[in-house]
């Protein structure tokens, strides 16, 4: 009405009860022990630290929320220009300690942690990782809204609140690999998320489209389901700035179904509600791989109708006609799962909001923008149209209505260019036939990225190589992925972080947000006395993880042993396989040696740990072959000083940050081409750890960076695979030829050294046969690079200077630097400070 007041009532009363971030130890040990009466209803005689990580946890909700709030509402009020980073896949970790460190307060929250009794470390420990995401695609966007936050960028994530993440990883007795559910939300109520009951859209599947006049349509009947969105604070580094990650949860529209239950048919009665909560219930664990399951693409519909839904609700609250819309809203498509933004857009402009095609498809490809991530033709999504069809009517009408004028446009500039037209079009003819969402994605975008230069490349050059020539070349571009140095550097490496700041006389809070900073580090490779201060700090994280794998697993680590690390998803491409029968060769050249040879050898910790996806055999069968190498030769005496081998089980975000620190070396030893970055390899080395690794992904701008006399580089390049694999496929030469130490690698497996040969058997054939990722030919460059590493290692003075080399060189891999590219190359957004 305009006459209200606000607040009610009496303003003093209210501003007396604001609270503000509680900052100092009493108040904090106030706000926990209340949590502990409260909210929690238990008492100090009998808190466990489980309690205690729960209450304090709740405390620093308490002080996230109001800070979220305040973004927000500066937000509304400013009505900047937004980004959305639609992703699927959200790998965020842990949240307390980066929340902690985020606001500035662990060291006031030990303190008063310590106070009530409890150890900060074993409250950090009781948190479950939020595991929604397979790999690094999912983990990129985790690193993207930190660093959204920490430039204080407007920009909100929308993605799914799956039931259950990625599974939990078991292995047999016999390295088998045994999934089991992640039921994450199963401990009660998750502090790090808020509710929203009452921003709800409803979804629908299936029905039919009836075509109108003037272009729109009505889409009516089938399956309506509710989306309700659950928000999840994010906040920035030292900044007031906390963004928000809107994950929706399905739920039926209705109870159950009254006409059946009041004929008494209960079971039908509930069906659709079950159907409709089964949308959310669970992330699918495939990475590079595609299924066509109907389940998945309801996923991607219910999640981006949602997601858009509520972005227009929200530009419409700013009262601006909608072709203003692309100067308010930019949507970030990661990789093609949210690709159907395209149409769904389009319908809502032309069914909803009446907008003419044209116009309505202005405004799209001036508002979306989509990042490529693989070039794998197996990861390159389609779907059949018959299932479009009838999950989707009216995006099916839109998507063969964008096809038909889209290839009109390339017919005028290709005139009878049928093979062009048949490469190029949406749908790939076939039984049945498939829309090519790659394709959709492109031309409904305003820009297109790969996610490093090799792989940005390759990109213009293959899968999309056409488009680049009807559209010209200014709209592929590159933007090189980066990782948050807060979780990967301060949060997990707090002692280098510390020697940094103490090194370089700064707070952290200036070099943490400004990574180039780290080159002022370089002088001290050739200070003594800093080095030895480098050196101990990584020998004490070489003794976390030991001591972690002590306790976890019962296993006794040498800590004195170079640690190397191969760390990621199983994948025939990444060939962890490269690397077990790697060290399978060192093994048996161990074996051959005298005791004389040996004492002049480096001992090696050779540490594996990744999950594959439940289907992919062979990637378990690489599993398997590890585990039981390991069994043998960690149990053979004359090498075991020398030659130790780990899987660890059940690799997660958490894992990785007590892995990482301590690795002297790690292998990122993909087949040439193949990996579009690699974002572990940056973590890697900005914790001072060298990379042995293939010319691929982002090794290459790494070793641009740190200099290539600090990374270890094999194997053939890019421009080569194609013709060995023509080779390979048509003019085969047997591995013994080839090359011969690999073959004996193979003969030992196949002869049972390893546990019954017979079982690799379909593993070893891989390589035997068309061996497509290359493995007998990068072999020998392989083992001569690690002959190289042992060499390298043995001067230790050099290494180290090595390793603070390549740390000091690591700024531009912040994610800060990458969501600032994106921000001013493709968004057009700034930063709205929260003052
Ligand atoms: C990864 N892709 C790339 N996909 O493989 C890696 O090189 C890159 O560094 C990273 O993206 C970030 O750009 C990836 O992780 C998936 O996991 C998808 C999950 C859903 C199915 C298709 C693969």
């Amino acid at each position: 009405s305009g006459k209200e007041k606000w607040p009610r009532g009496d303003e003093k009363t209210w501003k007396e009860g604001f609270r503000s971030v509680n900052t100092e130890v009493p108040s904090i040990t106030k706000s926990i022990v209340n949590h502990v009466q409260t909210s929690l209803a238990r008492q100090a005689y009998n808190l466990d630290d489980l309690g205690a990580y729960q209450a304090a946890a709740l405390s620093v909700r308490d002080d996230l929320i109001l800070n979220w709030n305040e973004t927000q509402m500066h937000y509304t009020r400013k009505a900047p220009k937004r980004a959305y980073y639609l992703s699927l896949e959200f790998l965020m970790g842990r949240t307390f300690d980066n929340a902690l460190l985020n606001l500035g307060l662990k060291e006031q929250y030990r303190e008063g942690i310590t106070k009530l009794g409890f150890n900060m470390e074993d409250l950090l420990e009781q948190e479950r990782d939020a595991a929604l995401g397979n790999g690094g695609l999912g983990r990129l966007a985790a690193c993207y809204l930190d660093s959204s936050a920490s430039q204080e960028l407007p920009v909100w994530g929308y993605g799914l609140r799956y039931q259950y993440g990625i599974f939990q990883q078991l292995i047999s007795p016999e390295g088998q690999q045994l999934e089991q559910p992640d039921p994450w939300l199963a401990g009660g109520e998750n502090p790090w998320e808020l509710p929203r009951l009452d921003v709800t859209y409803e979804v629908r599947f299936y029905g039919t489209a009836e075509r109108l006049p003037e272009g729109r349509a009505l889409w009516q009947g089938g399956q309506e389901v509710l989306a309700v969105a659950y928000d999840v604070m994010v906040p920035g580094c030292y900044t007031k700035n906390t963004n928000n990650l809107r994950l929706w949860e399905s739920k039926p529209k209705r109870g159950f179904d009254l006409n059946s239950f009041n004929a008494g048919d209960y079971e039908h009665a509930v069906e659709s509600s079950n159907s409709a909560a089964a949308i959310t219930s669970v992330l699918y664990p495939n990475d590079h791989t595609t299924f066509g399951k109907e389940l998945r693409l309801k996923q991607q519909y219910f999640w981006t109708a949602a997601s858009l839904a509520d972005i227009v609700r929200r530009f419409k609250n700013i009262g601006k006609p909608f072709s203003a819309f692309p100067d308010y809203v930019a949507i970030q498509l990661n990789d093609t799962h949210p690709t159907l933004a395209i149409p769904e857009l389009m319908r809502i402009l032309i069914d909803e909001e009446e907008i003419p095609w044209g116009k309505a498809w202005d405004i799209v490809t001036n508002t979306v923008f989509y990042t490529n991530h693989t070039v794998l033709p197996e990861a390159l999504e389609k779907w059949p149209v018959p299932l479009m069809e009838h999950l989707l009517p009216r995006h099916m009408q839109i998507i063969y209505d964008i096809n038909l004028f889209f290839l009109q446009a390339v017919e005028k500039k290709f005139p009878g260019d049928r093979d062009r037209l048949a490469r190029m079009s949406l749908i790939e003819e076939g039984f049945p036939k498939q829309v090519r969402m790659a394709h959709l994605a492109c031309i409904g975008s305003r820009k297109v990225n790969g996610v490093a230069e090799l792989h940005s490349e390759l990109v213009r050059t293959t899968i999309l190589k056409d488009f680049v020539e009807f559209e010209g070349p200014s709209k592929f571009s590159n933007v090189t992925n980066g990782i948050t140095p807060r979780r990967w550097l301060d949060q997990c490496n707090p002692e280098l972080s510390a020697l940094i700041s103490k090194t370089l006389k700064v707070d952290k809070s200036v070099w943490l947000k400004d990574l180039d900073k780290l080159k002022e580090l370089l002088p001290y490779a050739e200070d003594a006395g800093f080095r030895k201060e480098w050196a101990a700090i990584k020998q004490r994280n070489k003794e976390r993880l030991a001591h972690h794998v002590q306790t976890t697993l019962g296993l006794t680590v040498n800590t004195h042993a170079m640690f190397d690390v191969q760390i990621k998803r199983l994948h025939e491409y990444k060939r962890q396989t490269l690397n077990i029968l790697g060290v399978i060769h060192r093994y048996l050249t161990l074996k051959q040696m005298t005791a004389a040879e040996r004492k002049k050898v480096n001992p090696r910790v050779v540490f594996f740990a990744g999950k594959a996806a439940p289907g992919y055999y062979i990637a378990k069968l690489t599993i398997r072959l590890i585990v039981n190498a390991a069994r043998i030769i960690n149990a053979d005496p004359e090498t075991r000083d020398l030659l130790t081998v780990y899987f660890l089980p059940d690799y997660s975000v958490s894992l990785a940050e007590v892995l990482i620190p301590a690795s002297d070396i790690s292998q990122h030893i993909s087949t040439a081409g193949t990996e579009a970055s690699g974002t572990s390899n940056m973590k890697f080395c900005l914790n001072g750890g060298l990379l042995v690794g293939t010319v691929d992904g982002a090794n290459i701008e790494i070793a641009e960076a740190v200099g290539e006399n600090n990374v270890f580089f094999f194997g053939h390049l890019t421009p080569a695979v194609e013709d060995l694999r023509y080779q390979h496929m048509y003019h085969p030469v047997p591995v013994e030829e080839k090359c011969p130490p690999l073959a004996k690698v193979l003969d030992c497996v196949a002869s049972g050294m390893f546990g019954d040969g017979g079982v690799y058997e379909p593993l070893l054939n891989t390589i035997r046969q068309h061996d497509y990722y290359l493995i007998t030919e990068d072999f020998e460059s392989y083992i001569g690079a690690l002959a190289m590493v042992d060499q390298a290692y043995l001067d230790k003075e050099e290494w180290i200077k090595k390793s603070i080399r390549t740390t000091a060189n690591m700024g531009k891999f912040s994610s800060d630097r990458a969501i600032l590219e994106y921000a001013e190359s493709f968004w057009n957004i700034e930063p709205v400070k929260v003052a």
